[in-house]
């Protein structure tokens, strides 16, 4: 039996500890093995887990590469509950004739959010200045304390307008009358452009006009550090970064020499190259706010992404076409 000629019970791996009431949808359709203790598999015990599964419903901690679909002989479909699909050798499953799910959209308003909320605590260095006080060291209000930069009216220079770039254009120019450039692939329609009042520059002429800088762009071997030392120093002396797309956009030994240089003013980190291990050099920085990859991590935006994955398995799993496959 293979992947293409099945017969008899479906069966699903839902790789980590994910809301009951939601994964209970699928057994409708499948029996589901699910782990109670939310621990990340290894890749062996993925490899095991996921050898006779015709489903899988994955996060972004789960690495879905060619190694491992060859030991999975009957899986059709791999759903990730994220947008991002750098977890997954796409052209290795298009190959095997495994169908790959995302989930777009639906996060895309949360994790808007959550780039200004990085940016604001990172200009205005929320971060530091609650260690400061937590600390005791608060003895006197003075001119100059955690005195850091504005963020509206500033210029906003967005790396990667997709979907979440542009919902944090619009953030930023109607909520924060800031004057947003951005790079990107591909240009946008003039409409849009114009709805969002964004001018597209090159990375270079991005990175030195704007105050801030926020990077939402998906990672690949292109994107694999687009913002070095080099690109660093072309930034305003001041100027923040933020990052909400993937750590490995980012090389983090040359933010923290930028931060301790004082050449950046501010930076915001949301992930994490190697994460969930962070880099010790980043842990040492000065005005640095670090998250554990939160972004969409809102209760009501969890769930939708953890429906749409299920949707999507259930889907593909019924022999009908998935509500958001990964295209491209
Ligand atoms: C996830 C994300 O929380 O969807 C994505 O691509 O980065 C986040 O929304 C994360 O990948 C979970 O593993």
């Amino acid at each position: 039996m293979n992947r293409l000629s099945h017969e008899g019970p479906l069966r699903v791996l839902v790789a980590r500890a994910v809301f009951p009431d939601i994964i209970d949808q699928l057994r409708a359709v499948a029996e589901v093995e699910t782990t109670l203790d939310d621990a990340i598999c290894t890749p062996e015990a993925l490899r095991q887990r996921l050898a006779d599964k015709h489903g899988a419903f994955v996060t972004g901690s789960e690495r879905i590469d060619a190694a491992l679909l060859d030991a999975c002989p009957e899986l059709m479909v791999v759903s990730t509950m994220t947008v991002g699909v750098d977890h997954i050798d796409l052209a290795a499953c298009a190959e095997r004739g495994v169908t790959v799910t995302h989930a777009p959209d639906v996060l895309t308003e949360t994790t808007a959010d959550f780039g200004v909320a990085l940016l604001l605590a990172a200009a205005r260095q929320i971060g530091d200045a609650e260690r400061f006080l937590r600390a005791g060291q608060w003895s006197k209000w003075s001119v100059d304390l955690f005195a850091g930069a504005d963020v509206h009216g500033a210029t906003l220079g967005i790396v990667g307008m997709g979907r979440i770039g542009q919902a944090i254009a619009r953030r930023a120019v109607f909520g924060f009358n800031m004057r947003v450039l951005y790079h990107n692939r591909k240009r946008l329609a003039a409409p849009i452009e114009e709805e969002l009042r964004a001018s597209h520059r090159d990375l270079p002429t991005l990175l030195r006009e704007s105050h801030h800088v926020l990077l939402a762009l998906p990672y690949g071997p292109a994107a694999h550090h687009l913002i070095g030392a080099e690109q660093l120093a072309l930034m305003r002396p001041g100027a923040t970064l933020v990052n909400i797309a993937r750590g490995g956009v980012v090389d983090e030994a040359a933010l923290a020499q930028s931060l301790h240089g004082g050449h950046l003013g501010a930076a915001g980190l949301d992930v994490f190259e190697g994460e969930p291990r962070v880099n010790p050099l980043l842990l040492a920085a000065p005005r640095l706010v670090l998250t554990p990859h939160i972004a969409s991590s809102s209760i009501p935006t969890r769930r939708a992404m953890a429906q749409l994955a299920v949707d999507n398995l259930v889907a593909v799993l019924q022999g009908q076409p998935p509500l958001t496959p990964v295209t491209g």
